[in-house]
């Protein structure tokens, strides 16, 4: 906490406010999968003095003076997009990813055009095409389900679906699908259609730069990706795209949608993709999903539903309300804080077909970004599926929780996180 010297004199409050975040960060197992740890080089890049600047426009075109270093800055961070995905543009002025899909829609359809993304309580995203979000609302949104038995996308009833409403823009990608996405194959639906296909890989797009999951490039035109969950950078949006529709992305993102972009951000995005573009990436990528497949063995061993029977990458979604011989089945929302109390942080969720409301619902959500992130590896990923296991067998029961969170400190003691002990 050094580096809050300033704030600590200024603002004591909000200094205190976060060294206890940090210290909750530090002793917690934090599972949410759309979650990680930025470096401290990450950090002091957003942090910098990068914030004061106004750059409305793009590099060389600009509607303020001073951007010798702006512009700069923001062409590494494109080239270093572009460079570590394949793509021949990007787009890193996104303030996160729903307005990076906002954009998308922007550049693409006009209101009352007829879009196809996945439902959001089967892991779709809100921007997708969901009944209450813009897109939902500002569009005719279609959206598909998932197989009833496997839990799984059926490219057959997508392209049924798409055979019948004809969207002009199909959405792949989602929050809470366990498994491998199929670029290929919806690029072939997408083409029997006529529609663009935009692969949103805000939760896979560091499983993708370290080659853990197949890439969406070359089989989607638009790629649009959030930059703080897998690939461990600020929060941040970018678009990543064909030459062909660089110009029309580019006008939507500004003066479409936004003003000026969060350059501070920007140089965040930078070294994220820098440290994305090293040796040591791949192998934590890979490990993520190692670490992924471990755990939900352990999981398995002990009874646990999880949905689609496993996974293929970061995260695992759970039916707690199937309980096993020794623990009993608890809704999402009692089951996630209940982890919680045991310091493993989780988010409660919708899972596929799900009979409950989305603010109560069946499941939670976990993943292994951020425990990655701190070194650990299969052996810690059985003893969180343990502790999950205890701690849902006494949700009730406020001192075996406080028992197991003492465990996980223990552990967490001994796996310092970037940018908070390393
Ligand atoms: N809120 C993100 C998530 O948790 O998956 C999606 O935008």
């Amino acid at each position: 906490m050094s580096h809050l010297e300033a704030l600590k004199a200024a603002d004591p409050e909000i200094r205190e406010l976060i060294a206890e975040e940090e210290r909750r960060q530090d002793r917690c197992i934090r599972l949410i999968p759309s979650e990680n740890y930025a470096s401290r080089a990450v950090m002091e890049a957003t942090g910098s003095v990068l914030t004061n600047k106004y750059s409305e426009g793009y590099p060389g075109r600009r509607y303020y003076e001073g951007q010798q270093v702006i512009d700069r800055v923001e062409t590494i961070a494109v080239e270093r997009a572009k460079a570590l995905f394949g793509a021949q543009h990007a787009n890193v002025q996104p303030y996160s990813g729903s307005p990076a899909n906002q954009a998308v829609y922007l550049a693409l359809l006009k209101p009352g055009d007829t879009v196809l993304g996945l439902s959001l309580p089967f892991g779709g995203h809100l921007t997708h095409g969901w009944k209450v979000n813009f897109s939902g609302i500002t569009y005719r949104a279609v959206q598909y389900e998932l197989d009833p038995a496997t839990h799984r996308v059926d490219l057959d009833r997508v392209l049924d679906l798409a055979r019948k409403e004809r969207p002009k823009v199909i959405f792949t990608g989602g929050t809470a699908y366990p498994r491998i996405w199929d670029f290929e194959g919806f690029a072939r639906v997408a083409r029997e259609v006529g529609a663009v296909l935009v692969a949103d890989i805000a939760h896979i797009a560091g499983l993708v730069a370290g080659g853990a999951h197949p890439s969406p490039i070359p089989h989607a035109p638009i790629v649009t990706t959030t930059t703080h969950k897998t690939l461990r950078g600020p929060r941040g949006g970018m678009i990543l795209s064909t030459a062909e529709h660089a110009t029309a992305l580019d006008r939507a993102v500004f003066p479409g949608l936004q003003g000026g972009p969060h350059n501070h951000t920007t140089a965040g995005i930078a070294v994220a993709l820098k440290e994305a573009a090293s040796p040591p990436f791949r192998d934590y990528a890979h490990q993520i999903v190692r670490n992924a497949k471990a755990l939900a063995e352990g999981l398995l061993e002990k009874g646990f539903r999880l949905i689609s029977g496993g996974t293929d990458s970061h995260l695992i979604l759970i039916d707690t309300t199937a309980g096993a011989a020794d623990r009993p089945g608890v809704n999402g929302k009692p089951a996630a804080k209940a982890l919680d109390k045991a310091g493993l942080e989780c988010n409660y969720n919708t899972i596929p077909f799900e009979p409950r409301k989305p603010m109560d619902p069946s499941g939670v959500r976990i993943g292994t970004p951020s425990v990655t992130s701190r070194g650990m590896r299969e052996p810690e990923m059985r003893r969180i599926a343990e502790w999950m296991h205890r701690a849902l067998a006494a949700w009730e029961k406020p001192d075996v929780l406080e028992r197991i969170r003492a465990e996980v400190a223990e552990l967490c003691e001994a796996f310092p996180p970037p940018g908070i002990r390393i």
